[in-house]
């Protein structure tokens, strides 16, 4: 299977995230998509390219203007408050809710920061901008391979993107590499997507871009959001809205839950996807899922991968594998390429 990766990850490295009210090291690190490549390379699963050039029109496909263009410039105004913010993450202070606006764009820096984000776990930082463009044109390459003809092509980037809406960042997510993805498929002409989101955390930037659309279906299995992030979507009970009534499904499981249990709904996702007579498939994939993970709560083992992948295969659609979560860094790189050499074995 080939691999789209690119360098210019490591730009991206936050410092900190809060979390109950101290500053924490960050989770998500350069050093997760390291220990991919390294497996990927030791393990011989195919070729690794860098991403093809490519027109930002694809990503404004998914994403409002005005928020593309508060990404490229947050980190100059971020500096230009306090030169020395220069050794500063950007993370949000305030932010709009309900009865407030958010069609007025203030002046103040701090005040877009928040208007375009909801939650001050995801420091923006000097190389945020460009690790997210790039990252977003491994998703196209992939996307590019697949419909060339290939079975499937797996996009290795960071910072991940499920979490990030049309006009939001968040968890970690600044561009919505999947979604993006599934965009693209579309407008070459495949006419029915699906996207399936195997990240422990519901991936709520993705539901809501396709909420209300017939031609995308979002399917997510992830911690019942109840007791876990991102807690205010990601209920069984959203269906989608309009013309995409029917076309979402959430699979929340509770925190615990283990491989069997997880497995059945996985195989009930994948019923749903083959019944929407999908032509290609995008997979969030996370690896947060596994048991040694230090801010999830599923109890996968390394050996599951193998068979999320074979189950993935078995539904027998080109597909596009884009990188999310995973933060057991030393396990990360086995348990996601276990779920592409899986899925290569049974693709055959
Ligand atoms: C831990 C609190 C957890 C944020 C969790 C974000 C999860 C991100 C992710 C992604 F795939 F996007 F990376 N707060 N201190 O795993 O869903
Ligand atoms: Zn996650």
């Amino acid at each position: 299977m080939l691999t789209v990766y690119n360098d210019q990850h490591v730009l991206h490295h936050g410092k900190v995230e809060m979390f109950r009210g101290e500053l924490v090291p960050c989770f998500e690190v350069p050093a997760r998509a390291d220990y991919v490549l390294r497996e990927l390379k030791e393990r011989g699963l195919g070729p690794i390219e860098g991403p093809a050039e490519f027109d930002d029109a694809a990503i404004a496909r998914v994403h409002a203007p005005r928020y593309l263009e508060f990404l490229a410039g947050a980190w100059d105004e971020w500096v230009a408050l306090d030169p020395a913010n220069a050794a500063r993450d950007a993370l949000p202070s305030y932010w709009p809710i309900r009865s407030f606006r958010s069609d007025v764009l203030p002046a103040s820096f701090p005040a877009r920061l928040g208007l375009f984000s909801y939650d001050s776990g995801s420091p923006l930082t000097a190389g945020t901008w460009t690790a997210a463009r790039a990252g977003a044109g491994c998703a196209l390459s992939a996307a590019a391979h697949v419909l060339r003809g290939e079975r499937a092509a797996f996009a290795l980037t960071r910072p991940p993107g499920h979490h990030a809406g049309a006009d939001f960042f968040g968890g970690y997510c600044f561009l919505n590499n999947a979604a993006i993805a599934a965009q693209a498929l579309r407008d070459a002409g495949v006419e029915r997507v699906a996207v399936l989101d195997i990240d422990y955390h519901h991936g709520n930037g993705t539901q809501a871009i396709f909420y209300e659309r017939a031609d995308v279906q979002f399917t997510s299995i992830h911690g019942d959001p109840h007791t876990e992030y991102p807690y205010y979507l990601g209920y069984a009970d959203e269906e989608g809205v309009g013309a995409g009534l029917g076309f979402n499904r959430n699979l929340p499981l509770a925190r615990g839950t283990g491989f069997a249990r997880w497995r059945e709904a996985l195989q009930s996702a994948l019923r749903g996807i083959v019944d929407f007579r999908a032509g290609a498939l995008v997979v969030s994939l996370g690896l947060d899922t596994f048991e040694g993970d230090p801010i999830a709560g599923f109890k996968l083992a390394t050996p599951d991968y193998l068979r999320i992948g074979e189950d993935l295969a078995h539904a027998g659609l080109p597909t596009v594998f884009v990188f999310e979560g995973g933060y057991a860094v030393a396990e990360v790189g086995t348990n996601a390429v276990n779920v592409l050499d899986g899925f290569m074995q049974r693709a055959g």
